[in-house]
């Protein structure tokens, strides 16, 4: 197994392989995931699908995603088949689109997350806090990256919006790789990296700085063919030259919060300590005698804006809360009914983000 290492292999997972029947079973990586079929890497690489049990059966959660770890059957005749999903390390998740309740995993076994904004019409904090609200649930580093540095004359006009969050920020330009090594140093060896951001803001053009190569399509090279705007439509895994791992993945136009209100906490953690002074430990902040916040937002020590996003994060989760509490109570009468299965696991395994 220790040609698996440079894939991110460690004891870990070995560990959590030991606790799964996996006699003629081979541990795999996922390297790239098309929607209904993936590669895995053993080290060498194979197309594979998914056991009538994963397939079928599973729980869309425990569908392999990109990243993970699987326990794969290679028979002689090339047909690969992924029966077992090891224990993921971390997942970047998210609410699937539309009005459904239920969690969709983007990634797995990540240990760093770079969310990258470009420096012209993109630019949006807003967008930026909920990527991190999702990093913190899902206990994954983040690290800020604001791409298409020459489209700016005035860098600092952004990055003083930035410094409430307290996190490491990289300038690049990602056409004529500026600022490529300080991403590369954050990823060691060993690590896997993942690109959030919406579709155009660079991943796929820094992903390729990053491998010296051009691996990835980008928006400009397809433009020439106009087959289209999202260039990149699977996820990918890639091995850097330095030992790390990176995905590239499509542009996220909507990030559905997953996660607790206890989360948030974490994430707006100026607004918690103020919160902690108020008069009242059940201080609303809308008006009570002696409260923090309000005094802050009055003097502006706390950002206007900023403090929006949090209530309005606030009120997402809540509802996430709400409508996760009916479903519960549906399926506990639907298995009291002796209903094995729920719709909403399966209809939507192949849905992509
Ligand atoms: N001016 C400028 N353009 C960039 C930069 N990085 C990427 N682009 C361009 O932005 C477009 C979208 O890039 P792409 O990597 O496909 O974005 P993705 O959708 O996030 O993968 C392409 O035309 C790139 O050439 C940059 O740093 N500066
Ligand atoms: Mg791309
Ligand atoms: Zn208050």
């Amino acid at each position: 197994m220790e040609q698996l290492v440079p894939l991110g292999w460690t004891d870990e997972f070995y560990q959590k392989w030991l606790r799964l029947s996996t006699e003629g079973l081979q541990p795999a990586r996922v390297v790239a995931d098309f929607g209904t079929s993936l590669k895995i890497a053993t080290p060498g690489i194979c197309t594979a699908e998914l056991s009538g049990k994963l397939a079928h059966y599973s729980n869309r959660q425990n569908v392999p995603k990109i990243g993970d770890w699987v326990a794969a059957r290679l028979a002689s005749s090339g047909h690969t088949v992924i029966e077992e999903v090891v224990p993921r390390r971390s997942e970047i998740a998210r609410k699937v689109a539309g009005k459904r309740t239920v969690k969709q995993v983007m990634a797995a076994n990540v240990d760093i997350a770079f969310v990258l904004l470009a420096l012209d019409d993109d630019f949006s904090v807003k967008r930026l806090e909920r990527f991190l609200y999702q990093l913190s649930a899902d206990n994954i580093d983040p690290v800020i990256v604001l791409n298409k540095a020459d489209k700016t004359k005035d860098l600092a006009s952004y990055t003083t919006q930035l410094q409430v969050f307290k996190l490491p920020i990289i300038v690049t330009t990602a056409t004529t790789g500026s600022g490529v090594d300080e991403i590369m140093k954050y990823i060691r060896p060993g690590k896997t990296a993942i690109f959030l951001g919406s579709s155009g803001v660079g991943k796929s053009t820094l992903t390729n700085q990053l491998l010296g190569r051009h691996a990835q399509d980008t928006q400009a090279v397809r433009a020439a063919d106009s087959t289209g705007k999202h260039t990149t439509v699977h996820r990918e895994l890639f091995m850097l030259p330095g030992g790390g791992l990176l995905i590239d993945t499509p542009g996220i136009r909507e990030l559905q919060l997953w996660g607790t209100q206890d989360d948030l906490d974490d994430n707006f953690d100026d607004i918690a300590l103020l919160a902690r002074q108020c008069q009242y430990a059940n201080c609303s902040h809308s008006g009570e005698a002696g409260c923090a916040v309000r005094e802050a937002l009055n003097r502006g020590t706390l950002n206007a804006a900023h403090y929006a996003s949090y209530l309005k994060m606030q009120q997402e989760l809540a509802g996430l809360k709400a409508r996760n509490a009916v479903q519960q109570q549906k399926k506990n009468k639907r298995s009291a009914k002796g209903l094995r299965r729920q719709s909403e696991d399966m209809d939507d395994l192949s849905e992509q983000f």
